[in-house]
């Protein structure tokens, strides 16, 4: 298996990702921005196989219809050129101050319209260049003062928005599937369906939950202390990731968006494992960016180097799931029992009434040592290369 990145690998990246100019809040930014046509031809020569877009990462806010329509065709065709594809389009709904409080969720009737049409034509332009997803992040869907009152009111204007924009991605035609992509919290101080538990109880609410998925974040779980392997497989059991942002981040801290497995490879490795063995076939999106120390060649070992690791976790993840010792470990663990576990598959008052009769040798299960120190550490010995 080659370390070199292919298409047939699915990595993507955001034109705002390798784009970042290493702006933040205390500080001007570090590089120039990067022209989104150089960026693709950049991209596909790493070995990329698609990019994804804001609205305004490819057309600035306020373009005339001819300024749009050129930078659109100069965009297309470094597309065709390179080979690479759009896999997924969303709108920038947090940098212009009309979102300082929201924008489907905004308590402002005027501020939730603009959001609508804004995205209309984001998905307008998301379509015309071919993207199949389309994801909505809440960046200011959020709030710090909930003394307003609209808590509750901010989730009934978020499913209205979703359920207007579904149809309207169905009325022209579009396809999309949509992926909602939680965040805990940055840039406002709480923001609404936090979770990817949140967004998936979310979905079941809507008008057309068939068409709406999940995009989760590793940085975003693990930014609240959580478990980013953890969320990942709640949304491949629900049959709902439809999208993934994978990154890295130390738990705890503002939003560091660094490149995939920089700081816990552990968590990298089982969320490729995850990935690879669920059969997920999406892109490999990686939503991050060079530390602003970087210049340009910066900014492509960064987003060489979220490729290699990745290949590299698959490699280990192929490894892992060859390795006799490992497997031995895996099945010991997972005790079978034919009987009981017929008896609790499923509801029968007959079995109910067996269950019941059933004597359990519970000293045998409070002493049985299930021998995970034994295959952590062998998954430690994998990963640093000794196995
Ligand atoms: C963030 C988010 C964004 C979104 C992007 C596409 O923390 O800023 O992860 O990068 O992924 O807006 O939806
Ligand atoms: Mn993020
Ligand atoms: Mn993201």
């Amino acid at each position: 298996m080659t370390l070199t990145p292919q298409p047939s690998d699915k990595f993507t990246f955001g034109l705002w990702t390798v784009g970042n100019p290493g702006r933040d809040p205390f500080g001007e930014p570090t590089r120039k921005a990067l022209e989104p046509t150089y960026t693709v031809e950049k991209l596909a020569a790493l070995g990329a196989y698609g990019v994804s877009l804001h609205d305004n990462d490819l057309v600035p806010l306020g373009a005339s219809l001819g300024e749009r329509g050129r930078i659109v065709a100069d965009f297309k065709g470094a597309l065709d050129n390179t080979g690479l594809s759009v896999t997924m389009a969303t709108t920038n709904l947090f940098t212009d101050p009309v979102f300082k409080d929201g924008a489907f969720t905004s308590a402002d009737a005027r501020v939730r319209a603009f959001a609508l049409q804004k995205t209309m034509q984001a998905m307008d332009l998301g379509a015309e260049l071919g993207a199949p997803t389309y994801v909505f992040w809440g960046g200011r869907e959020g709030a710090e003062v909930d003394a307003g009152g609209n808590t509750v009111d901010a989730l009934a204007h978020f499913r209205e928005a979703l359920n207007f924009l579904c149809e309207y991605s169905q009325s022209q035609g579009y396809g999309f599937r949509f992926a909602l992509e939680p965040k805990p919290n940055e840039p406002r101080g709480d923001l609404y369906l936090p979770t990817v538990g949140s967004a998936l109880g979310f979905i079941s609410t809507l008008e057309k939950p068939e068409h709406f998925g999940v995009n989760p974040e590793f940085a975003h779980d693990t930014m609240a202390g959580l478990s980013f392997p953890h969320a990942l497989a709640q949304a491949i059991d629900a049959g709902k990731l439809f999208h993934v942002d994978l990154n890295d981040q130390k738990p705890g801290r503002f939003d560091q968006d660094l490149r995939f497995g920089a700081e816990n490879l552990k968590g990298a490795f089982f969320t490729v494992k995850l990935l690879e063995d669920s059969g997920y076939s999406g892109p490999r999106h990686f939503d991050a960016h060079a530390l602003r120390t970087e210049d340009e060649a910066g900014v492509w070992d960064f987003a060489e180097g979220c490729m290699k690791t990745y290949l590299i976790l698959k490699k280990k993840a192929r490894q892992f799931n060859e390795d006799r010792e490992i497997q031995e470990l895996i099945a010991a663990y997972k005790v079978r029992d034919e009987r009981l576990e017929g008896l609790s598959k499923t509801f029968s008052r007959e079995n109910a009434e067996q269950l019941k009769d059933t004597r359990f040798d519970l000293e045998a299960l409070r002493s049985r040592g299930p021998g995970l120190e034994r295959l952590d550490q062998l998954t430690v010995e994998l990963l640093m290369g000794v196995r």
